[in-house]
Formats: C-alpha cells, structure tokens, sequence
C-alpha cells in the first residue's frame, strides 16, 4: 500500500489547493457583495476501488505508472456547481484565465449531452504541486455543473452502480426524461435569474444585519437601495 500512498499523496495535495482557491473565488464575489457564479465546490481523490475498476476496464496493470497517469485523467477531481447554465462560461472563462492551471482539454457535455443524458462541462488541467523532491504536474479533472444537472448526474451514478451500467430499458427511458426535466428546469429558472439573484441578495444582507433595523419587507429594501 506503501507506493499507493506515495503515488496518491501529490493527487491529493492538487485537490486539496484546488479546493481553496476555487473556494476563494467564491468568497471574493461575497466580499465584492456581487452574485457568484460558483454556488459550492467539491473535491476527491479517485478512490482506490475505483482506479482498480478503470484499470480492468481499460486493461491496464494496476499499479502507479506513466501509463495510469496518462489513462486515468481524473484520478484528481473537483467538481463546480452553479446556479444557472450561464454561469458554467464564466467559470470556465475564469479558469482558462488562471496561471496556476493550464488547460490541457475541454469536452462540452452541455451542449453536447452524453446518451445516458448526463450534462455538464468537462476540463482537464495541469497543476503542479511541490513535493520535497520538486515540482510535477499534475492532471485535474474539474467538471462544472448546474444543481439540478448534478442532481440528475448523483442519481444516476447511483442507480448506475446498482444496475452495473446495464439499466432496464424502462428506466434508462425515464433516466433520459428526467435529464431533459432537470434540462428545462435550469431553461426556466434562468428565465427569472435576475428576480432569483435579488431576492437572494435581500436575505444574506437581512442575515449579515441580525434583523435590528432591517426593513420588514422586500420591496421597501429595493426601493430604498434603488
Ligand atoms: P460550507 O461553509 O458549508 O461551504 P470539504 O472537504 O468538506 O470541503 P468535500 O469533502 O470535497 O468538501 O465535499 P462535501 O463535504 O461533499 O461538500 C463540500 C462543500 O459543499 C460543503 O461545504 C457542503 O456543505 C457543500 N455542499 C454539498 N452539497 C451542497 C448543496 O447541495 N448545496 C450547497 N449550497 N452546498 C453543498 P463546506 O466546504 O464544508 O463549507
Ligand atoms: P466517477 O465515479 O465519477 O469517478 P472514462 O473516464 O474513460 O470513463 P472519459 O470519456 O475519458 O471516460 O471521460 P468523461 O466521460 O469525459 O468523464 C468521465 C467522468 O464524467 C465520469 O467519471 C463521471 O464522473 C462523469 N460522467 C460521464 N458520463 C456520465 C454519465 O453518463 N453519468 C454520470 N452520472 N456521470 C458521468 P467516472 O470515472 O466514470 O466515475
């Protein structure tokens, strides 16, 4: 287990930077008091079964190796979710602006919706870590996703896990309708982002405010902020 650890430990380094500065974004747009486009961040390292998994499945020896790195690009991985689709380009923007990531591929699940139904937006990146014996780079897989494409995406892989990848014809069926649901769900409330995005707004600065003084109802805080 000893070369696992070893081999896994600079994945986990990346993950855990990642998580930071990625988180940092967010905060950065609190501070500015202007609406983030990143809601909340996650991260992993693949787990161990997983990689074995993959390996059998791409019929590569399981072990630390230049091959694996190559294979399996998200042995690290984050993951963005936003609000509302319009937000996944400007995180993808942001990121692509980045100097401590390079961006080494993007695949575009959202407008181009995997068969299952799955959507979201795909990159990987180099980011280098600093070990006791030097830099090395290291790949990151950050997916970015609306909530609701999440929420299909957890589901899914549950369900997935369950049957193994080899659904009933039914509910690979509703599988597929419900990606399209949760599809026009993120259509329709991107439609009212920008009353979403007020009243949000209006509740932190009423939950910053401990309720002294704060006006009793929204529509006189939008008149006298207007
Ligand atoms: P805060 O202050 O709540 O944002 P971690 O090691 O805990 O930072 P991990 O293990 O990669 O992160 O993932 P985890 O624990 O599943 O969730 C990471 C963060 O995302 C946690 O916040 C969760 O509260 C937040 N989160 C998870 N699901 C949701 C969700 O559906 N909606 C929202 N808004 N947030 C969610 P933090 O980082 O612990 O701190
Ligand atoms: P996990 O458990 O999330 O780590 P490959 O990695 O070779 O299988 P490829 O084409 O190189 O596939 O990568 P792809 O498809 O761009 O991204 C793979 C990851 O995207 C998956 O990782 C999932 O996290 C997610 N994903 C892709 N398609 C689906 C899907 O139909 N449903 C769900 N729920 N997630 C999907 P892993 O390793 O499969 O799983």
């Amino acid at each position: 287990m000893g070369q696992w650890e070893r081999f896994l430990e600079p994945y986990k380094q990346a993950v855990d930077e990642l998580k930071i500065k990625l988180k940092g974004m967010r905060t950065q747009y609190e501070i500015e008091n202007t609406n983030s486009p990143i809601e909340f961040v996650t991260g992993r390292v693949k787990p161990l079964a997983s990689i074995y998994d993959k390996t059998l499945e791409k019929g590569i020896a399981f072990e630390p190796s230049s091959i694996l790195v190559h294979e399996l690009q998200d042995i690290a991985g984050l993951r963005i979710m936003c609000q509302f689709v319009d937000d996944i380009e400007t995180v993808v923007e942001l990121l692509r602006d980045r100097h401590d990531i390079k961006v080494i591929e993007e695949r575009d699940y959202i407008s181009h919706e995997k068969p299952s139904g799955y959507r979201s937006y795909h990159m990987i990146v180099e980011y280098p870590v600093q070990t006791i014996h030097g830099k090395i780079q290291i790949l990151v897989e950050i997916q970015i996703r609306t909530l609701a494409m999440n929420f299909w995406a957890s589901i899914e892989h549950s369900l997935n896990y369950k049957y193994k990848g080899l659904f009933p014809e039914e509910i690979k069926n509703r599988l597929q309708s419900a990606a399209e649901a949760a599809f026009r769900l993120d259509e329709e409330m991107s439609l009212i982002r920008d009353e979403i995005q007020e009243a949000q707004k209006y509740f932190s600065e009423y939950k910053e405010s401990g309720n002294a003084n704060f006006p009793s109802n929204s529509a006189e805080s939008r008149s006298k902020r207007s």
